[in-house]
């Protein structure tokens, strides 16, 4: 069983997101999803989410690809993560090209990239919605 992993905050859930995400479980049998909490969003990414955890780990658990929502509360915790949870492949969209090399430098779990889609993001939506009166 091919075992992936991604990480992110999937705030204001998006056809950007479902495409990664879709193509990460076809890397594979079984795909892993580590979700920002909304700690980790504010202090590590100053980032402050729409949706709080709760509702967005419900969305993501709604997803056919996903088979697994595990919170992720800083940025070292994948090179456990990858052992914990008996990872093949961490994939990430290409945003984050070369950020997490160190992974497949020290565990036996892959790295791979994927095509971010463009023109669709959380930000661009908050933006676009907020020109709208
Ligand atoms: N993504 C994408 N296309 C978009 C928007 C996002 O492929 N138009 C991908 C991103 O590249 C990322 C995933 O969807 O792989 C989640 O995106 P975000 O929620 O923005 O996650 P991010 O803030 O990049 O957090 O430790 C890693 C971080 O948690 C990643």
């Amino acid at each position: 069983m091919k075992r992936i992993i991604t990480y992110g905050t999937f705030d204001m859930l998006h056809y950007g997101h479902i495409n990664l995400l879709k193509r990460a479980r076809e890397m594979g049998d079984y795909l892993v999803v580590a979700l920002s909490t909304d700690e980790f969003n504010w202090i590590s990414k100053n980032k402050k989410t729409y949706f709080d955890f709760e509702k967005r780990k419900q969305l993501l658990e709604a997803i056919r690809y996903v088979d697994l929502v595990i919170p992720e509360e800083s940025w070292e915790q994948k090179l456990t993560d990858v052992v914990k949870h008996d990872i093949d492949t961490l994939v990430m969209g290409d945003d984050w090209e070369g950020k997490f090399d160190y992974i497949s430098e020290n565990t036996d779990a892959k790295v791979v990239y994927l095509k971010r889609t463009p023109e669709i993001s959380t930000s661009q939506i908050k933006k676009d919605l907020n020109g709208v009166n």
